[in-house]
């Protein structure tokens, strides 16, 4: 039976309010008459039902068919376990920094699918409506916490004049700089200039500017609220891994020795606001996972339709019981206008019709999922970050599933797990700065690390990241975030920095003209799963 056949169920089934399992929808699409039989089976439903199981399929074909079995096999057909042929293709444990994707191909794993979901799984004895009528392990909505930090939809103050400039780094320099003052006994430029030559000095300042000397030093300059003041670090002083990874306008701190004339500082280090070793994660009391997607773009000609339906045909197995919570970072849709020459392959070309589209394809995400979604680069909202949520006449068309729709970046607390949503259009450019081996497109978790050290999604200023003012920088990671989850370079990777799980999640859009032509290979139809009880991830390919 193709693939589209099931799709096209699970999203009749979506659109007429229910869920279904897996198996449920595989007997369906093999009934001679699939429509007739998802009549039957909508109409024969109990009144109280969610989801429509395998059981309810049988019973409804076998009472329409009598003796005859109605072309739908009772016996599990080959289809079933496609899910589960889309299998794990790698795992993390605390220590695995670097898996890539395809290392491990996917496997021909069956798995808890093959378990017939109404057997012994049975819930305990608490009748919540779900457990009556769901007989895979059913989602227990009480036990369930999700929480919105930092979203700033509907708080944007910034008119764009000069002075909402100036409040956006105070700001930013006030909560950054907190963080360097246990570490170094700093004073202000303007102190610092009226101090006598040869004393130790230390500044906590935005970098202002950096620049090599003749001679293969480094020139920084650092300003704060009182005034710049320049540190030259010494080719010799073994900094020059510290200062390849200075990016502008980030918060740093320098100590040293002031020259003679207490015109310039002689640094003897340099410090980023960084993440503490000693961070201890949070953790679901539960197993319960979450999906950490992004980059959809829907209405894109190589939007990736059919892995994304094996994708959500996935989600309604008994092995994605767990999987509660589907994180979307951005690019929901392929938008219009957004790179020259993105017309040529448009596949939708209206930008609400996207919107609708993509709509049409959350509904196949199981109903009963908790969705949370910011939006990216390509999405209807301003460029410039930090991106307020989608307006309300997007809002209703992306009202399926009662999807929590926060700003760009913003932090979710899932089950306990601080998770720090960022659509990751800076690490574009934090690749474009650093060597190779500290942000590279195969390593976009390492790009990730680096906003992590500066605690800011998107320090610079003036370059490829659109920064809006506003009365605070809400860019500054302020709380250590258990897991930082990106998208937007289209790139799977991961790993740990300091005990902070860094995601980058790939993308379910074929490489484009301009991908090709720059080389760019996304990773596209992946699906990283991470267990919120332990943090370890587990990738899925739907492609
Ligand atoms: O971008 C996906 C990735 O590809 C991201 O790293 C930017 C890059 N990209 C894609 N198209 C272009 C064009 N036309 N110019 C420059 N960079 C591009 P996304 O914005 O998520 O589609
Ligand atoms: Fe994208
Ligand atoms: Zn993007």
């Amino acid at each position: 039976m193709p693939l589209e056949s099931n799709a096209r169920i699970v999203k009749e089934l979506a659109r007429r309010g229910y869920n279904a399992e897996r198996e449920a929808v595989t007997l369906l699409a093999g009934a001679s008459d699939p429509d007739a039989a998802l009549d039957s089976v909508v109409g024969d439903a109990p009144d109280n039902a969610l989801r429509i199981t395998a059981n309810h399929v049988r019973e409804s074909l076998e009472s329409a068919a009598g003796s005859d079995r109605g072309g739908a096999s009772a016996e599990r057909s080959p289809v079933e376990t496609k899910g589960s042929e889309a299998g794990a293709v790698a795992r993390t444990g605390e220590t695995v920094e670097s898996e890539t994707p395809d290392r491990t191909p996917g496997s021909d794993q069956t798995s808890d699918s093959d378990q017939t979901p109404d057997s012994d799984q049975t819930p305990d004895s608490d009748q919540t409506l779900a457990s009556q009528t769901e007989s895979a392990r059913p989602h227990d909505f009480d036990r369930r916490q999700l929480e919105i930090g930092n979203d700033m939809t509907g708080r944007s103050t910034g008119t764009g004049e000069y002075r909402d400039f100036v409040r956006t780094f105070r700001d930013r320099y006030e909560r950054l700089s907190k963080l360097l003052r246990g570490r170094v006994n700093h004073r202000p430029a303007e102190a610092i200039a009226n101090m006598p030559g040869g004393s130790e000095a230390a500044m906590i300042g935005l970098v202002n500017d950096v620049r090599s000397t003749k001679s293969g030093h480094w020139l920084v300059e650092l300003e704060d609220t009182t005034g710049t003041f320049p540190a030259l670090i010494m080719k010799d002083k073994g900094l020059a891994d510290v200062v390849d990874e200075i990016l502008m306008d980030e918060c740093v701190a320098v100590e040293g020795t002031l020259a003679d004339d207490s015109g310039i500082l002689f640094a003897d280090s340099l410090h980023f606001p960084d993440i503490p070793r000693t961070h201890r994660t949070g953790g679901a009391d539960r197993h319960v996972q979450a999906a950490l997607i992004s980059d959809i773009h829907v209405g894109s000609d190589e939007f990736m339709a059919d892995a994304w339906s094996r994708f959500t045909d996935w989600l309604h197995t008994p092995e994605a019981d767990p999987v509660e919570y589907v994180l979307l970072a951005g690019d929901m849709v392929e938008g219009v206008g957004v790179y020259p020459n993105q017309d040529e392959e448009l596949e939708i070309v209206d930008i609400y019709d996207q919107y609708e589209a993509f709509s049409e394809h959350l509904k196949e995400v199981p109903a009963d999922t908790e969705i949370v979604m910011i939006p990216g680069n390509h999405d209807a909202v301003r460029l410039a970050e930090p991106q307020p949520g989608f307006n309300d006449e997007l809002r209703s068309i992306m009202d399926v599933h009662d999807a929590r729709i926060v700003s760009n970046p913003a932090t979710v607390s899932v089950e306990g797990v601080d998770v720090l949503m960022y659509h990751g259009v800076s690490l574009d450019e934090v690749i474009a700065e650093l060597p190779e081996e500290k942000a590279s497109y195969d390593e976009p978790h390492k790009a990730m690390y680096q906003l992590l050290k500066k605690r800011h999604v998107a320090p610079q200023f003036g370059g490829h990241t659109r920064v809006a003012p506003e009365e605070r920088d809400y860019l500054v990671i302020e709380n250590v975030p258990d897991v930082f989850h990106t998208g937007h370079v289209h790139k799977l990777g991961w790993g740990k920095y300091h005990n902070v799980l860094a995601v980058n999640s790939g993308c379910w859009q074929a490489q484009t003209d301009f991908q090709k032509s720059v080389n760019i290979d996304p990773d596209s139809g992946y699906a990283p799963i991470l267990d919120l009880d332990t943090l370890d991830m587990t990738v899925r390919k739907f492609a």
